[in-house]
């Protein structure tokens, strides 16, 4: 079974570039507002697991498609010679420099690939698509024809007329908003443009979806043991005197909530490489753009913590709390910020100890060693709704990488995402609390062991709960 190639073709600018790597779950394709950012066709196989399960040719746009037209119509001899005319233009007109894009285009198209015409359906049609159409149509290659639309107006009903007549399929894709299954609804379409290509598409859909399965398995596991390290984290440091003075106290406090920031970066990081999405930028509450670049992804922010249930004047006082005791000792270790809502740390979980007093959160204790002297411990989080917060912000992160267009480039915008935990079920929400109970009561390895699967479970049915259904693409 050979793996199908299609050329991602059409007028400069209008979206190819876009399909191309949303289709192909890539973010190192090239997509600019500059018109003529792709100079040369090139190949993007889909693999999975070193399968080849099918081949996307970005191509440079059409920009003289009425000149290459007219050269066309007037050498030509019969309707059976078309292909073979254009043919010749691209021999005749390779490597010379003149029609370079066009030459580029339409190689892979000669060679054998199906075409997917991209027009941008928020913008009226223009001359040029018919000779751009006609000439694909002169190729004689299976074709079908996507409106993806740019920008907010919608000229499909102008287009489609058009489209209709040199295209067997016309679907809408929007290359910066389809989720997985919009990518698989477009591909059992191009499943139907050629018998040849259906076992390889139907074959390409099983794995993608085998693929979707285990993305999302390992996402639930690191969530899981994210929460697990995050919930039973603890920070010492030995005391040179039987009780811990105030500055030793608000260090360890500090360090204690700069190694949970660290860690639920760390989550995040890896939620973003499991959905292909490493250099995905996050975008908070945050105003000034050198604090953005140093906190853009906060453990704790007023808008989680007010969903799980704290009153807004809760969360005032918290916040006043927060800049003037904790956030200061806390800022230090992120870039010296003292904005609230942005900050790692100072953020609500530090708001909140201010507010309700060192070691309301989290366990405090003095510990007497062995070998005498004393330690002085913080953790593990005592809070009840602690693991929720994290465990919201998660599913929330989650949902914002794993259903993202790959096309898209612009930063997360998470300020105004809603919280999932609180609309889960009161029997997922009673399985989840019976796991955090164990971690609150620093399990033995057995019993921690047991909590972990037992959440990478449950938290793996939400997310295959919260996969968006499958629909074909609107048909015309
Ligand atoms: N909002 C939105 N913007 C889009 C969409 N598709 C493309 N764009 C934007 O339109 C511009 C052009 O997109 P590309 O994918 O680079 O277009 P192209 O056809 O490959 O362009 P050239 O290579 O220059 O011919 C970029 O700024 C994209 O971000 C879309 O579906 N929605
Ligand atoms: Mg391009």
């Amino acid at each position: 079974m050979t793996a199908p190639v299609f050329a991602v073709v059409g007028h400069v600018n209008r979206g190819k570039s876009s399909v191309v790597s949303t289709l192909s779950a890539d973010p190192s394709v090239a997509v600019d507002d500059t018109p003529g950012t792709t100079r040369a066709a090139r190949a993007y196989p889909m693999r999975v697991d070193d399968e080849v399960l099918y081949t996307l040719y970005d191509t440079p746009g059409f920009e003289r498609a009425r000149h290459v037209l007219a050269w066309l119509r007037e050498r030509e001899t019969g309707t059976g010679e078309r292909a073979a005319l254009v043919r010749r233009f691209v021999d005749e007109h390779a490597g010379t420099g003149e029609f370079a894009p066009e030459c580029e285009l339409l190689k892979p198209i000669l060679d054998g690939a199906g075409i997917l015409y991209v027009v941008d359906a928020s913008i009226p049609a223009t001359p040029a698509v018919e000779a751009e159409t006609e000439i694909l149509r002169w190729t004689g290659r299976p074709r079908m024809a996507l409106l993806n639309p740019i920008g907010e107006r919608d000229f499909s009903a102008q287009w489609r007329p058009i489209l209709d007549q040199y295209f067997s399929l016309v679907r809408v894709f929007d290359a910066h908003e389809a989720d997985f299954a919009r990518r698989i609804g477009l591909l059992r379409s191009l499943g139907e443009l050629s018998e040849d290509w259906r076992p390889a598409i139907d074959r390409a859909i099983e794995v993608l979806d085998g693929d979707r399965g285990f993305r999302l398995r390992e996402s639930a596991r690191v969530v899981a043991d994210a929460l697990v390290d995050l919930v039973t984290h603890c920070e010492e440091k030995r005391l040179d005197s039987d009780a811990a003075s105030d500055p030793e106290k608000s260090g360890l406090e500090a360090r204690y909530y700069a190694q949970l920031a660290e860690r639920e970066l760390r989550l995040r990081r890896d939620l973003r490489r499991l959905h292909l999405h490493d250099d995905l930028q996050v975008e908070q509450a945050v105003t000034d753009a050198a604090s953005v670049e140093q906190l853009d992804e906060d453990l704790f922010d007023l808008t989680t913590w007010s969903q799980l249930g704290l009153s807004r004047s809760q969360l005032a006082a918290a916040g006043a709390a927060a800049g003037a005791v904790v956030g200061a000792g806390v800022d230090v270790s992120v870039g010296g910020s003292s904005l609230l809502l942005g900050t790692a740390v100072g953020g609500i979980a530090g708001a909140a100890s201010a507010l309700w007093g060192f070691g309301q959160l989290a366990q405090v204790r003095v510990l007497g060693l062995q070998l005498g002297g004393r330690l002085l411990r913080i953790g593990p989080m005592s809070n009840r709704n602690f693991p929720w917060v994290i465990l919201d912000r998660a599913l929330v992160f989650h949902a914002a990488v794993a259903h993202r267009a790959h096309a898209r480039r612009t930063p997360v915008d998470l300020r105004a995402a809603e919280g999932v935990v609180a609309a889960l079920p009161r029997d997922v929400r009673g399985k989840l609390e019976s796991a955090f109970e164990v971690l609150r009561k620093s399990p033995g390895p057995d019993a921690l062991h047991a909590a972990t699967a037992s959440l990478a479970g449950e938290i793996e049915a939400i997310l295959r709960e919260r996969e968006p259904g499958r629909s074909p693409p609107t048909p015309r």
